[in-house]
């Protein structure tokens, strides 16, 4: 929380989070973070089509990239959770890939309430 008042501070991430993306989907369809948490997003495409990461207008807002890739890359982004609760819709915009299904959530949860499941 300090850190977010120190311009250009950039911890390194407290936890790595695989995406991975495939015909029609991501796996996990939904990312859980915590507010403030500060995770590495490694997208990667293990389909034989291309395809992309593509968060709503509010998780570009809150700094997440839109990621392409070709069958068989993989690309990985060090990202900060905001400090408030959110819900970010991704999707993957190559043609018709939405519709079947290539849609994707990032939950950012309250730090008291874990997320289900969590250990
Ligand atoms: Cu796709």
């Amino acid at each position: 929380m300090w850190c977010a008042l120190v311009i250009g501070c950039a911890p390194p991430p407290e936890r790595e989070i695989v995406i991975a993306m495939t015909e029609y989907g991501f796996v996990p369809p939904t990312i859980e973070v915590r507010t403030a948490e500060r995770v590495r997003l490694v997208v990667r495409n293990i389909g034989r089509l291309e395809h992309d990461f593509m968060p709503d207008d509010r998780g570009r807002a809150l700094g997440l990239s839109h990621v392409h890739l070709g069958p068989g890359g993989n690309a990985s982004n060090d990202w900060t959770a905001p400090t408030e609760p959110a819900e970010i819709r991704v999707i993957c915009t190559v043609v018709g890939h939405e519709t079947l299904g290539m849609v994707g959530r990032l939950a950012v949860h309250p730090r008291a309430s874990p997320p289900p499941g969590s250990p």
